[in-house]
Order: structure tokens, then C-alpha cells, then sequence
């Protein structure tokens, strides 16, 4: 087996990979970038070489710099990952001529699948089914418009050059062909410099159903089964499963025996995917084959049990498949959700920023997290903006959305939007719960998808108020002048005073302790609802019963923003006033400094006119901030200190005159 194994790639499939190949005792080398100078997979590997700066194109994308790293460190083989270079055959064919084994599949093989035009025409020769259509070079109109004519409509136009979605126009009726054909010739050439086009039967609710293959260098080859990928947005995948639902023992059979006479045509060697489109009617067709390891292949793992890192590695190492077809099984049903820092309320675009607050669900035989990030990571505009792959399995598929469901509620994140209210809302949807899949399921469940979540605001208020005040007690643990009691409140009641905003609504929460000793039941009034609550901190959580309804929130905090974790929904909210009711706050000539601290900022100018509650000045003491409020109306007749200031205990700060 290899001795050493260099990683040419980043992110969670870098940590992924290096995880199994520790696991086989197999030295690692991490390469990374500028950007990714502090990353977890750095970290995770044995040793680490920087290729470059933080742009793909100067760094995970030159093949000099990868096959340089792997001499330098005396690998003895390189696993691409997906993406960058995964698919390049100069890389694998540097590595040939290295002598480095190229963790992948021969160049051959590379090179056959890299043309989709070549690579249906291999198909075509071993029984591996196309999609109805004309392929041929002739591009005369008549041609393409009999060709169209005789399969039937709709049919569609695809630019031979293009891939991904792109240079695809579908055509109705016979009378709009020629229009058709003629603008999609026009984008193709303005794409693509090349305007060959092919006509197919256009398929109107097909699922993406692709299958899992790998083969050794002896010519034996399996397939891993399938897994279901039709849950897409502009052709990128959001949401995997395995097995595909609703497909029957002979459908597998057929489509995996399929995509292995594929493989095999191409003398294919390591893991690869062959894509299919699957008919409403159970047909399939050709789609195109993937020779790499894919983002999805957790859970096809864990399904059935196999590490596919280590089947390539072993295969890579000139050993036969682990399993043969009769000894693979499958079992129960798994999903992955794919986190990123991306903001589906401004069209997906790509958000970075530090990820301030990073809360994994707990994992276990059945939930599995996939990251190259941690909390106070940075997600770099540089790359892909992917946070983690979320996994999970249940016996069945019911049991494997509830715990997904589940785990999704525990994905704690703040410090950048992400999509996962988007993904728990298909997760939550009636159409996925009855797998109503097909590549037009976003679109078509587009209002429910995409509905803005319903928040119970006052509830969110209410849980931060209380976390600040309880987390707040905790930090203290002392006799602090500012806690200790009725010192500074001379006999008042213990009143917590906030302003929070809410986007561009103001809300003021009032707290009142009703229990001193106890410290666990208040009197809560938001805005104008006012209610009794018992609470209590534990760790990150505050756990309360609200009118007799048990409520639980995660708080993640950063500066005065913070993001409230509820069960139903996440509240983003921040504090203006920070609490001004459990400070010092008396009538006139009280307005002394309890003790050393800071004047941090004059809420109120000299001679101004102020009513009960009013903030007046934020001091500082002991790492907290502390509002001092005027509790009747009355004048500022004198100001004493300025913002900076250092104020020693007992120095009066400001005269008042109350009205
Ligand atoms: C199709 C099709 C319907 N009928 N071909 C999209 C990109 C490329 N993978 C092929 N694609 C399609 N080809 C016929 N004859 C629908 C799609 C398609 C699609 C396929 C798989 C996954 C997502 C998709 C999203 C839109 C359209």
C-alpha cells in the first residue's frame, strides 16, 4: 500500500480523504494556497506544502505546482478530490510520467468521457440506452427538422458544445422549428464558437438518477447502486439520496448492469458515476459519466457500508474490487444536504465572512458531517462557498427525512447567511415527504420552497433578554457592585430595560426579577404583551416556560448582533441599548460611579430634558457595559465626564434636576 498520499484539493473532501487514509495508516500531504494557510485540512494532514496564492488558477488548479509538491515531499500518489483537477488528463498524465500514481481512472478514460458527443457514440455501441434523438454531423435544417418530426414533440435542441444546462432550448411544435434552431445555432456559436446541434425526444419530468461504478485493473467492475440527485437549482445539486425512491430491484439491476458495460467500454479503472435521466415511464438514458469521486458519495456509503476512499486507494494500488456484485447489499435510505454560506433570499449569491458561531448536530452511526471549516474559520470568496455535507440514515426513507429534519434544527451558524431554512423547507415540504421528485421540483414547489419563515418575534425577544440577563449573572459570579442587589436601585424593583432592533423595527423588552434567591422567575414585557416566565441557563441554551409553554433557544452572539435559535425558526436581533434596568439608576444627585470603569458613550447632552428610563450614559467596569437611565422625568443641568473618561468609584457624574 501507498506509504504517502498527497491531496490535491481542499475543503471537506480534503479532511474526508485524509481521514480514511489515516485510518489505513497511509501518510498525508495537504497542499494549500494563502487563503488557506490556517484550513482544517492543513491541519489534519501529516505534513503541508503552500502551492501558491489564494486563486484556484495559482494554486489547486497548476499541475506543475501539485506534481512539484508531491516530488518535494516524496508521495507516492496523488488523489484529486472533485473539481479542480479531478477530471484533467494532463494531471493524470504527469503523474504517469512522475511515476506517481494518479488516484483516478487511466487518461484513456479521462479523455474518452471529456467530449459528451464522443462519449454517447461509445455508448451507443454497447447497449447503454440514448435518449431518442439525431446525434449526426449533417446539420442541415431538413435534416434536423424530419429527425424532430419523427421522434415527436416537444423535442430539444442541445449545443453539442455546450454541457451543464447550457445551449438548451426546447421546441413545441413543428412550426416554430426552424426559429428555433436558428437562435439556438446563433447562442451556441456566441458560447461556444461552435454551433453543431442535436435533437432529442425533450423528456418533461425526468429525475436524475445516477449510478455509482467502480472498477480494477484486472476487469472486474461493480456498481454501488444509484442515488437520486433531481433536487437541483441551476443544475447544481442541493439535495442527494440513496436509493432512488420508487425504484424497483429489476430497474436497478438494469440501469446499474448498464452503467457498468459503460465503464467497462472505456477499459475504465477507480470510482465513477454514470448519469441518467429516468422517465416517468421507468425508461433511462445516457446522460454522461463523471471519472472522479463524487460530492454525494457519502451516501452511497451509507447505504451500503463501503468506504469508496479506500476502495480507491486500493484499487489505485493495483489490488482487485473488495466486493464483488453478489457480496454488495444495501440497506436503509440516506440523504445529504449540502450547507453553504450562500443567501437564497438574494439569489444564491455567495456570502463570506467569518463563521462567528459553528454548531454541528451531534454525529453518530447515523448522522455524519462532512466540513473542511470550524468555528472563527473564514469562508473565502475565493472558492467554492461549500460549509459541510450533512448526512444522515434511516432504516427507511421516512425515518431518514425525520432525522435529517432533526439534525438540520441542530445546524447552528452566525456570521454568514446560509441556506439552511431553504433546505428545511424542502426537507419539510409535502412533495418531498411523498417523493414527488424530478429535475423541476424546485420550480414547481417554488412558493413553498421559497415562503418566508414565520417567526414568533416576542418569543425570540423574550428568550435573548432573559439569556442576557442569566449569562450575565453567570460571568459575574461575584459580589459586583452592578449585580449585588438593591445597592444601586435604591429599593426599586430589579428591572431590566432593552432596546432591541429587529431589521428596522424597534422593540423594548422589560424584565422584572420576581424572585431574588432564586433568580429564575421574572415578570417579561414585550412591547405591550406582558407575561410570567421561569428560566434557566445551560451552557449556550436558555431553557424557558413561557405561559405555561416550554421553550428552548440556542444564542450566538457577536459584539451587540445576535442570532437566536429557536425551535421553529432563527431571529437575527440587535441590542441598542444593552440592559439599562439592572444598573444604576436613581432620582437627582444619584449619579455616582459605583466604581472604577470607563465612560464608553453620552447618550444625552447638557440641559437636556429626559423622561423615566431614558439611557444617559454607558460606563464600562469589569468587562460589562452598564446603562445609566434617569428613573424620573427631569433635566441634565451638568455633565461632569466625557466618552474615555476614567472614572473612579463614588465620582458624581452628572447633576439632574427632576421635573
Ligand atoms: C434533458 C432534459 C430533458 N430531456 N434532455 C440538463 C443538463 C444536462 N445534464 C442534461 N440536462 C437535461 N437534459 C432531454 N432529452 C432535462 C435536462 C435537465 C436536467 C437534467 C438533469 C439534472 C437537472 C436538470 C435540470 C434541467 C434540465
Amino acid at each position: 500500500m501507498f506509504k504517502k498520499v498527497l491531496i490535491a484539493n481542499r475543503g471537506e473532501i480534503a479532511c474526508r480523504v485524509i481521514k480514511t487514509a489515516k485510518a489505513m495508516g497511509i501518510q498525508t500531504v495537504a497542499v494549500f494556497s494563502d487563503a488557506d494557510r490556517d484550513a482544517l485540512h492543513v491541519k489534519m494532514a501529516d505534513e503541508s506544502v503552500h502551492i501558491g496564492a489564494s486563486a484556484a488558477q495559482e494554486s489547486y488548479l497548476v499541475v506543475d505546482k501539485i506534481i512539484n509538491a508531491a516530488i518535494k515531499t516524496g508521495a507516492d500518489a496523488i488523489h484529486p478530490g472533485y473539481g479542480f483537477l479531478s477530471e484533467n488528463a494532463t494531471l493524470a498524465e504527469q503523474c504517469v510520467s512522475n511515476n506517481i500514481v494518479f488516484i483516478g481512472p487511466p487518461v484513456a478514460a479521462i479523455k474518452a468521457m471529456g467530449s459528451k458527443s464522443a462519449a454517447k457514440n461509445i455508448m451507443s455501441k454497447v447497449d447503454v440506452p440514448l435518449v431518442p434523438g439525431y446525434h449526426g454531423d449533417n446539420q442541415d435544417l431538413q435534416v434536423l427538422k424530419s429527425a424532430a418530426d419523427e421522434m415527436g414533440y416537444p423535442v430539444l435542441l442541445k449545443a453539442v458544445a455546450g454541457g451543464g444546462g447550457k445551449g438548451m432550448r426546447q421546441v413545441w411544435s413543428a412550426d416554430e422549428f426552424e426559429s428555433a434552431l436558428k437562435q439556438a445555432k446563433s447562442e451556441s456559436m456566441a458560447s461556444f464558437a461552435d454551433d453543431v446541434m442535436l435533437v432529442e425526444k425533450y423528456l418533461t419530468q425526468p429525475r436524475h438518477v445516477e449510478i455509482q461504478v467502480f472498477c480494477d485493473a484486472h476487469g472486474n467492475g461493480v456498481y454501488l447502486f444509484e442515488r437520486d440527485c433531481s433536487i437541483q437549482r441551476r443544475h447544481q445539486k442541493v439535495i442527494e439520496e440513496a436509493p432512488a425512491p420508487g425504484m424497483s430491484d429489476e430497474q436497478r439491476q438494469a440501469m446499474g448492469e448498464a452503467a457498468v458495460r459503460a465503464a467497462q467500454a472505456i477499459d475504465y479503472e477507480g470510482a465513477g458515476t454514470v448519469e441518467f435521466l429516468f422517465d416517468t415511464d421507468g425508461s433511462f438514458y445516457f446522460m454522461e459519466m463523471n471519472t472522479r469521486l463524487q460530492v454525494e458519495h457519502p451516501v452511497t456509503e451509507m447505504i451500503t457500508g463501503e468506504d469508496l476512499v479506500e476502495w480507491q486507494l486500493r484499487v489505485a494500488n493495483g489490488e482487485s474490487l473488495p466486493k464483488t456484485q453478489q457480496q454488495l447489499s444495501h440497506t436503509g435510505h440516506a440523504f445529504e444536504a449540502r450547507i453553504y454560506a450562500e443567501d437564497p433570499d438574494n439569489d444564491f449569491l455567495p456570502t463570506s465572512g467569518t463563521l462567528e458561531f459553528l454548531q454541528n448536530p451531534p454525529e453518530s452511526n447515523n448522522v455524519r458531517v462532512d466540513t473542511g471549516v470550524q468555528q472563527g474559520d473564514e469562508i473565502s470568496p475565493y472558492y467554492d462557498p461549500m460549509i459541510a455535507k450533512l448526512i444522515v440514515w434511516g432504516e427507511d426513507r421516512s425515518q431518514a427525512l425525520t432525522r435529517m429534519q432533526a439534525a438540520l434544527q441542530e445546524f447552528r451558524i452566525f456570521g454568514v447567511t446560509t441556506n439552511i431554512a431553504f433546505l428545511q423547507k424542502i426537507f419539510n415540504s409535502q412533495a418531498f415527504a411523498q417523493a414527488k421528485l424530478d429535475t423541476g421540483f424546485i420550480e414547481k414547489n417554488k412558493d413553498e420552497v421559497f415562503k418566508s419563515t414565520e417567526i414568533n418575534l416576542d418569543s425570540s425577544l423574550t428568550m435573548l433578554a432573559l439569556y442576557c440577563i442569566l449569562s450575565r449573572r453567570q460571568e459575574a459570579k461575584s459580589d459586583n457592585p452592578w449585580h449585588s442587589g438593591n445597592a444601586f436601585r435604591m429599593n426599586q424593583p430589579n428591572h431590566h430595560r432593552f432596546q432591541f432592533e429587529h431589521g428596522e423595527s424597534i422593540h423594548h423588552v422589560v424584565v422584572e426579577d420576581l424572585d431574588k434567591d432564586s433568580n429564575n422567575n421574572f415578570r417579561v414585557s414585550v412591547n405591550e404583551t406582558t407575561c410570567n416566565v421561569s428560566a434557566q441557563l445551560k451552557n449556550d441554551s436558555i431553557i424557558a416556560e413561557i405561559n405555561r409553554h416550554s421553550e428552548k433557544a440556542v444564542v450566538a452572539v457577536s459584539n451587540s448582533n445576535f442570532r437566536v435559535f429557536t425551535e421553529d425558526a432563527t431571529v437575527d436581533l440587535n441590542l441598542s441599548l444593552p440592559d439599562y434596568g439592572d444598573s444604576v439608576s436613581g432620582g437627582a444627585g444619584d449619579f455616582c460611579a459605583p466604581m472604577n470603569g470607563t465612560v464608553v458613550e453620552l447618550l444625552v447632552e447638557k440641559g437636556a430634558s429626559v423622561s423615566a428610563g431614558d439611557a444617559l450614559l454607558v460606563l464600562e467596569a469589569m468587562k460589562m457595559q452598564n446603562t445609566i437611565v434617569a428613573s424620573e422625568d427631569g433635566t441634565v443641568t451638568e455633565i461632569f465626564f466625557s466618552s474615555g473618561d476614567l472614572v473612579s468609584g463614588g465620582d458624581e457624574l452628572l447633576s439632574f434636576e427632576a421635573s
